[in-house]
């Protein structure tokens, strides 16, 4: 099947500049293409995935990525989608992003071999030699503020305000594409559907400033079957840096996708091919109960984010967590697994009897309660039962002097610090 069409089949196309020009592009030879990132933070997260692996497709179906890191434009701060003005970081912290984001790209494109291998780009190189005046006379005369004005990300700021600086946000991007057009043949840009206006500025300028035709091609912004934005676990972003969000919390928010979810996010997120995935879908539709496409899911784009062995991890924590088996965990697979969980740090005054001190961690809300569930088994410590209605924690009880287990029932756990 030919890459476009297949993007398509994935629900990876959402808009594009000239459709039928694209395709041919496509048909006919090596492309060089790139994608954006500024450093607004020392990670991606999930919501920047969608693009890197469409670019990753297109790099496999034998064109020329370029990822550009915006050391520049990063200083500057894209208005598209926010409804308040960025505040400026300092160039340090900025440099410092870019340095952390450069190293997650390149473990999602070849960049090693052959004639299509990917090349990083950061447009501090040019942005930072460039003149005002140059840059007015140059650039900014291609530009109408009316044209600017027209775009979605300035329009949506009108009523509440919008700096210069945010302002002249799309013309940076726009010069991006014409420089990358110009030291590199780069015809095409990839982004999600936020970025629309910003990567049309690109072809405006190429074709006023260069009388040449650039491609634009969005990924849709991704939500759920309610919805609601894809990419969030309980609020918070779902981090590509195993420090913010763990592998193990990275694989429980796959596991937990929705049913009528499930299968359109395999096409996107994963290399299974469309048939492996038709395959997969009519074992899930036979037996939903099995979660099988999550659990295929997590499973590939784990591996992919974090690698195997993470992965197995994450695997393992799960199951052994869910069938209460804590014994086999380490102490650092443990905070991985309960990092989710409630906790409650243990203060000196507490007392340390299991009655009392379940009630003050808030695993029960009476003293009869807890004594009802030890008497009844339903109460374990790393995994142990304890029965005993006069049980004390004593160190023993403190994994590597920081943490104990509770286990209420069946699979409820809680966290206790010190
Ligand atoms: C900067 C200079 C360029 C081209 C692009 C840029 C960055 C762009 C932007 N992109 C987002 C980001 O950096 O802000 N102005 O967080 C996200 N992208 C990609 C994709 C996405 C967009 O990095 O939709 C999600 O990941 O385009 O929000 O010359």
């Amino acid at each position: 099947m030919h890459i476009f069409d297949e993007l398509k089949e994935r629900g990876l196309v959402f808009q594009t500049t000239d459709e039928e020009a694209l395709r041919k592009a496509l048909e006919e030879g090596q492309v060089s293409y790139y994608t954006g990132y500024d450093p607004t933070a020392d990670s991606l997260h999930l919501g920047h995935l969608v693009a890197i692996l469409t670019s990753r497709r297109l790099q496999l179906a034998g064109h020329k990525p370029y990822a550009l890191v915006g050391g520049a434009t990063g200083l500057i701060g894209d208005p598209s989608f926010r409804d308040a003005e960025r505040s400026l970081q300092t160039k340090e912290t900025v440099n410092g992003w870019v340095k952390s984001i450069q190293g997650q790209l390149a473990r999602f494109l070849d960049f090693e071999k052959g004639a299509n291998k990917a090349e990083m780009v950061n447009n501090y190189d040019w942005f930072s030699s460039i003149s005002f005046i140059d840059f007015l006379r140059d650039v900014g005369k291609y530009f109408t503020v009316n044209y600017m004005m027209s775009k979605d990300s300035v329009k949506s700021r009108i009523e509440t305000g919008i700096s210069y600086t945010e302002f002249a946000y799309q013309i940076m991007q726009g010069y991006d594409f014409f420089v990358l057009n110009q030291e590199h043949g780069v015809t095409l840009q990839i982004g999600g559907s936020d970025q629309w206006g910003n990567m049309t500025a690109g072809t405006e300028l190429l074709r006023r400033k260069a009388d040449k035709i650039g491609h634009v091609m969005t990924v849709p912004l991704i939500t759920d079957a309610t919805g609601k934005k894809f990419g969030k676990s309980e609020g918070n972003a779902v981090w590509l840096n195993a420090d913010k969000t763990s592998p193990y919390e990275m694989y429980q928010f796959w596991m937990n996708v929705m049913d009528a979810d499930a299968v359109r996010f395999l096409k996107i997120f994963t290399f299974l091919s469309l048939e492996e995935i038709e395959d997969i879908r009519q074992q899930f539709e036979a037996a939903p109960h099995e979660r099988l496409a999550q659990k295929i899911l997590a499973r590939e784009v784990v591996t992919l984010v974090h690698g195997e062995k993470a992965y197995q991890e994450a695997l393992n924590i799960s199951e052994q967590l869910f069938a209460g088996n804590i014994k086999n965990l380490s102490v650092t697979e443990l905070r991985q697994g309960l990092s989710g969980v409630p906790s409650y740090q243990v203060q000196a005054e507490d007392s340390l009897l299991l009655v009392e001190l379940l009630v003050t961690a808030g695993v029960v809300s009476s003293k009869r309660q807890a004594r009802e569930d030890i008497q009844n088994g339903a109460i374990y410590l790393n995994g142990e039962r304890i029965q005993d209605l006069n049980y004390s924690l004593t160190e023993a009880d403190k994994l590597e002097n920081e943490l104990t287990v509770i286990r209420r029932g069946k699979k409820k756990y809680f966290a206790l610090t010190y």
